[in-house]
């Protein structure tokens, strides 16, 4: 309860109203995010929201996510202009709680996934030039606050194997080079901090270990994200 109080007395803004705080949980495809998530859920005042990757499988009977991984050079643009829109959507939505956490975000579906697809030759420059545009438009004229960024850290062989274990249809294609690419685009943007504007503060927690292991870190880092403001 003392936590709470203090959650509520850090988001009180000079004008007196209050200020939602926004944590976005980032990481390579399989890092753990789910369960991270799933661990803060249940803490009071917060407000956990998960990928909407479920829309991603299905717009209108559709699975966009499927076929990008079938034709990543004909439907990368379709996926990820979906995605583009769920994440605004998910970034404007409302709620009650003083403390939000989301799995990723627009930034890293621009910076790390539109990347990816664009410069290992998958994506034609006329898409991404489209949703280069698309996105400098969402992040000029609407604000997107971010207070921390929780980067789970994992080398891609892990990813690899849990992605094995978990076995969803859509990604059974992915090879290692792709996890390693997304890896590599991850630790540019937010452990260099070489290639893209780094919108909050980054929180870095390896995420190689076991779920217990998983469970103590985040246990032991559970104040530092929660109070997490500007
Ligand atoms: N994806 C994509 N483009 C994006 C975001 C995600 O192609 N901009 C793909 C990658 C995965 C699927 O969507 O195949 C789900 O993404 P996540 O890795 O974010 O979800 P997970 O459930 O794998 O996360 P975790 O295992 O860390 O909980």
């Amino acid at each position: 309860h003392s936590n709470s109080k203090l959650l509520s007395q850090r988001n009180l803004v000079r004008n007196g109203e209050q200020r939602k705080s926004v944590i976005c949980i980032e990481g390579n495809i399989a890092s753990g995010k789910t369960t991270c998530l799933e661990y803060f859920s249940k803490t009071s005042n917060t407000e956990v929201l998960t990928e909407p990757i479920s829309k991603w499988r299905n717009v209108q009977g559709h699975n966009p996510l499927a076929l990008m991984y079938e034709d990543p050079v004909r439907w990368g643009i379709t996926l990820q202009t979906y995605v583009q829109l769920t994440m605004l959507d998910r970034h404007l939505s409302t709620g009650l709680a003083p403390v939000r956490m989301m799995e990723r975000s627009i930034y890293s579906a621009k910076y790390i996934f539109v990347e990816n697809l664009f410069k290992s030759g998958k994506m034609p420059e006329v898409d991404f030039a489209v949703l280069t545009e698309w996105f400098n438009w969402i992040i000029k004229n609407i604000d997107i606050p971010v207070d921390l960024i929780v980067y789970l850290q994992t080398s891609p062989q892990t990813c690899l194997e849990r992605l094995k274990q978990r076995c969803r249809e859509e990604e059974k294609v992915i090879p290692m080079e792709y996890l390693e690419s997304i890896h590599n685009l991850y630790e540019d943007w937010l452990i260099n901090q070489t290639t893209f504007k780094v919108p909050a503060p980054v929180l870095v927690i390896p995420a190689d270990h076991d779920l217990q292991k998983m469970i103590r870190q985040y246990e032991e880092n559970r104040e530092r994200i929660l109070t997490a403001h500007h």
